[in-house]
């Protein structure tokens, strides 16, 4: 697998915390059989986020991006793929806070392989699990997914939501290309990541999950979602998921 080039792109928002470990075990989850490079989106972080990244920069593959201010997760998805997909072969998006494990990245690239689109770490596969999450936020996670999954049924996916995800450069760049820079993410909030599946199913991705361990025990800094606004920025991108594609590529942004 050394002739793909593997892009890890991580959105970043005062990260300070989990950053340097995260890095340390991409890096020794990577080496040997990936050819990458990792890029980070720093979206105006106040702490030394940006700093880490530079630091890190002298013994591994890491690049940053910086905007000048917090214009929110969806904002930084954009900028972080659109600079991925211009020259990977493969695409794999995680957390910045160290709660999905970077060695779970090897199989997810095997299982794209096999002739998937997008692969996802997902919550809600045999033998996924999810360690110190708050009950109300597992609750949450857990109704707005079941509800999701009756309502669009996208065959192979039943977590819309987690951002831990491979895709084929070839897929995102046919995505971009198809909905417009601009457009294939307006969603500037955590709701970004369900739009992104909706839009993959309009030019029919194939896709795949793997059971994701969730330790949102080794999080040290805070959640950056603000729960009630996601769900009910859910409830706008599923109707506006629903519409036909050519109302779906006019360039304004929620
Ligand atoms: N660039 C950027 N990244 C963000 C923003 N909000 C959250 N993130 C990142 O998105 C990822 C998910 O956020 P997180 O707080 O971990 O959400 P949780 O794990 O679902 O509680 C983390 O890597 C955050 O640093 C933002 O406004 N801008
Ligand atoms: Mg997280």
């Amino acid at each position: 697998m050394l002739d793909k080039k593997i892009t890890v792109m991580m959105p970043a928002y005062n990260e300070e915390r989990d950053l340097p470990v995260l890095l340390d075990r991409i890096k020794h989850a990577l080496e040997g059989w990936a050819n990458y490079r990792i890029l980070i989106v720093d979206d105006g972080s106040r702490d030394k986020t940006a700093q880490i990244v530079c630091d890190a920069s002298v013994q591994m593959p890491v690049e940053l991006i910086q905007h000048p201010r917090n214009m929110g997760l969806g904002a930084a998805m954009r900028t972080g793929l659109k600079a991925a997909a211009q020259s990977s072969d493969i695409v794999i998006t995680l957390d910045a806070d160290n709660s999905q494990d970077p060695e779970l990245m090897k199989s997810m690239v095997e299982r794209l392989e096999e002739g998937f689109d997008v692969v996802i770490a997902s919550r809600f596969q045999p033998g996924a699990q999810e360690v110190g999450v708050p009950p109300f936020r597992v609750f949450l996670s857990h109704l707005s997914s079941a509800g999701i999954r009756t309502i669009v049924g996208y065959p192979g996916v039943r977590d819309y939501t987690c951002g831990f995800r491979a895709y084929r450069g070839e897929t995102l760049r046919n995505l971009i290309d198809t909905f417009g820079d601009d457009n294939f993410i307006r969603e500037n909030g955590f709701s970004c990541m369900f739009e992104l599946l909706l839009n993959l199913r309009s030019i029919r991705a194939r896709i795949s999950e793997v059971p994701l361990v969730l330790r949102y025990d080794l999080k040290e800094g805070a959640s950056k979602m603000r729960i009630l606004r996601t769900m009910w920025r859910y409830v706008i991108t599923l109707g506006r998921g629903l519409l036909p594609i050519s109302w779906r590529v006019t360039s304004r942004h929620e």
